[in-house]
């Protein structure tokens, strides 16, 4: 009798331990995580792409002041059929753009701009025009973060 009650003690205290444990492991000051800043947020007026298509970029810095990296892997805004993420490259004396590829890149501790002539927020197809002054709501999407959302002001270049 007397030994079957220690042993459920036991058997407790070692629960104990393995439950703090866990919680130790799990606490804030342990864990590395990414924490995005996103700053200076501005977007060109629409002009008439390739296509035909009405398009419009946008413009921002995203820092990441968390201890490990983000990655930008995604937008969307009501104002745009498709929104993309960018880059700008020189094929000889040709400014041209592409899709990157597996989402962008926030270095821990670090930042990425997205600039005119580089990264940017690619709008195609937007429906309304967008003039210097006016607003519209864009979302990004990172894959630790989760959905952030802007409000991006429309400013000539
Ligand atoms: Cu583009």
């Amino acid at each position: 009798m007397r030994s079957r009650r220690i042993s459920r003690v036991g058997t407790l205290l070692f629960l104990g331990v393995i439950l703090v444990l866990i919680v130790a492991a799990c606490a804030p000051s342990q864990s590395a995580s990414p924490k995005i800043v996103i700053e200076n947020v501005w977007a060109r007026p629409t002009r008439s792409g390739m296509g035909g298509k009405v398009t419009s970029a946008a413009y921002m810095i995203i820092k990441n002041e968390g201890n490990e990296p983000d990655r930008l892997v995604g937008a969307m805004s009501d104002v745009a059929e498709h929104v993309e993420i960018h880059q700008s490259i020189m094929e000889g004396n040709v400014m041209k753009m592409r899709p990157v590829e597996g989402g962008l890149e926030i270095p821990a501790k670090g930042q990425v701009e997205l600039k005119p002539g580089g990264y940017h927020v690619m709008l195609i197809g937007v429906k309304q025009p967008l003039k210097p002054g006016d607003r519209f709501t864009l979302i990004l999407e990172f894959e630790k973060s989760g959905k952030k959302t802007l409000q991006v002001e429309v400013k000539e270049m």
